[in-house]
């Protein structure tokens, strides 16, 4: 029976379940470059030369083993520009009797999959992706048990059911969770490493010009370009991380510095979303850096969390509700996304330097995106599509599964605490406390009102009034409402007027 295998381009791994059975004498892979998926948002210049440059290295390794790779190219005079047309039109040189693709990591790419049994009247194959955990069931008959998710029950019973960090049935260092360990503000004494960066080789060069050809005006900078692009580099990078980065991890995990976009993370992420190296592979090379004693405890278990835990937790929250998922807005959210999130002119400092890491990078760690460009997204009231859309754009490692429930669930609180008991929103205090940005920035973060003070101090009680009849019954969100609840009504007024005129001058 011969089979057309179809590879996408964040599937790029060797023992993924589409290419599992093949015969290298009868079956075909296909791969695509097509212009629906290069611009379904306007993605960050490096994201597109990171996906291209990786789908052509993996399609090479493909063929010096001898399987025959059918490979279209994004300027190919013939190309269809989409999955549907580059299959039908390969689909006129074979004949397979049947297609075989993973799952995607989409729900806007499996709608389109699961149209082409019909329309081309042969039988496809979808196989599970079993590169997560989790299988997407699995995360759903958990789900289903339970009133309440929360990403910590999920993450035991995974951390239960994998061995990992785990020792006679109980968690190695006695407790599950070092998360309070793990919020320590950098020292003016602790330089972070410099880091491994893969300069671009010929292929990759090749996939530059043709972007800068094609999407001249598309966000971000190309300069930097220093990710991984093959299975190879990305094995190195993660080796790289456990032995010199990853001790300093736990510490300096939720810290942030200007003009170091990277302190101590591992930077793993593209390369784990493409596919070049597997969840597995990381998470049992950092725990065997804890057993050796190399890594300390807190270290090896945040880091295994972020990747165990919240990585297979989105994951399940993705594939459980969507589409409806996406849809929600239950802070009525309407404002446009300001237009310094693409430019970086503004003299909030903490925002211009999380999104001139990110224009640099296509990079910007956890904290940054959460607590500075996603707590001003929640704080301004900006809309879910407008924000996500921005996310899903300008990262690296952004897919739609992992940035949606991070963007519309965790930042914006857009599910109404589906994904998280609370919204992230915070005031100035705590980006000054965790970063050195307010140092220089031209707003005192230590004034609560009129035009010199920070904007995120009046911004987040005007969130906290404006959301008033939604939240206050939150008992998470107890406190700042009692505190809330002892101003009178002029202090009140001076907030709201502050943030008016704040959000005023954005449009
Ligand atoms: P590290 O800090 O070194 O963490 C290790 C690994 O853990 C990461 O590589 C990643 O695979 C995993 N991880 C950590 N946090 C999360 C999380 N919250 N959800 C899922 N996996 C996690 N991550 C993406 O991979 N793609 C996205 O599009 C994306 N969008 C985000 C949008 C917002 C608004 C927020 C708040 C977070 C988003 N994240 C996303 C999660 C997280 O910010 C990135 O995974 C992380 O910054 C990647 O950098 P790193 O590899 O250096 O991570
Ligand atoms: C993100 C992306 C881009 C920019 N380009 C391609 C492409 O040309 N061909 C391809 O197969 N995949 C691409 N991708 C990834 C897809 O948009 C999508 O995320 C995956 O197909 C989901 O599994
Ligand atoms: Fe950001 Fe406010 Fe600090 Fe300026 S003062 S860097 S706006 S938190």
């Amino acid at each position: 029976m011969s089979t057309l295998r179809i590879i996408l381009g964040d599937q790029l791994t060797r023992s993924i379940s589409s290419l599992r059975d093949l015969d290298p004498t009868l079956d075909q892979v296909l791969m695509v470059e097509v212009r629906r998926e290069t611009t379904y948002v306007a993605h960050h210049k490096q994201k597109l030369v990171l996906v291209l440059s990786a789908m052509r290295h993996f399609a090479e390794e493909l063929r010096r083993e001898g399987i025959n790779v059918r490979y279209t190219r994004l300027d190919d005079p013939e190309n269809t520009g989409s999955f549907t047309g580059e299959l039908k039109r390969a689909l006129k040189g074979v004949s397979p009797d049947r297609i075989v693709v993973t799952e995607p990591g989409e729900w806007r790419v499996l709608e389109e999959i699961m149209t082409w049994s019909n329309e081309l009247a042969i039988p496809t194959g979808v196989r599970q992706d079993d590169r997560f955990y989790a299988t997407r069931a699995r995360f759903k008959e958990w789900a289903a048990e339970r009133r309440a998710l929360r990403m910590e029950y999920f993450y035991r019973d995974l951390r239960r059911e994998t061995g990992l960090l785990m020792k006679d049935g109980e968690p190695v260092g006695g407790k599950w969770n070092f998360d309070p360990e793990n919020r320590k503000s950098l020292p003016k004494n602790v330089e972070p490493p410099t880091r491994c960066v893969f300069p671009p080789d010929e292929t990759t060069r090749e996939v530059m010009a043709l972007i800068e050809k094609e999407y001249p005006d598309n966000f971000g900078e190309l300069e930097n370009f220093g990710w991984p692009v093959t299975r190879e580099q990305a094995l190195q990078l993660c080796d790289e991380f456990i032995e010199r980065v990853l001790p300093g991890f736990g510490d300096y995990q939720d810290a942030m510095k200007e003009g170091n976009a990277f302190l101590f993370h591992s930077l793993l992420s593209p390369a784990l979303n493409l596919g070049l190296i597997t969840a597995k592979e990381v998470c049992e090379r950092a725990e065997a850096a804890y057993l050796e004693g190399s890594v300390p405890i807190n270290a090896a278990e945040g880091f295994i969390r972020q990747i165990l835990g919240w990585r297979e937790y989105v994951r399940g929250v993705y594939w459980t509700y969507m589409p409806g998922y996406a849809d929600t807005n239950v802070l009525k959210a309407e404002r446009r996304i300001p237009w310094f999130y693409w430019s970086g002119e503004t003299d909030m400092n903490c925002m211009k330097c999380a999104i001139s890491d990110t224009r640099r990078f296509a990079y910007s760690h956890h904290i940054q995106r959460l607590m500075v460009t996603g707590n001003f997204a929640l704080l301004a009231g900006v809309h879910p599509r407008e924000i996500e859309e921005w996310y899903l754009a300008v990262y690296a490692d952004a897919f739609e599964w992992v940035e949606l429930p991070n963007t519309h669930g965790m930042a914006i609180f857009a599910d109404g605490g589906m994904l998280a008991s609370k919204p992230y929103a915070a005031s100035g205090a705590y980006i000054n406390r965790m970063s050195d940005y307010c140092r220089n920035c031209r707003y005192d973060v230590r004034q609560k009102e009129g035009e010199e003070a920070c904007p995120f101090n009046y911004l987040y009680w005007d969130f906290l009034m404006r959301n008033e009849e939604t939240l206050s019954d939150n008992p998470r969100m107890a406190f700042p409402y009692k505190t809330l609840s002892s101003w009178d009504d002029a202090r009140r007024k001076t907030v709201r007027r502050d943030a008016a005129r704040f959000l005023d001058s954005l449009t």
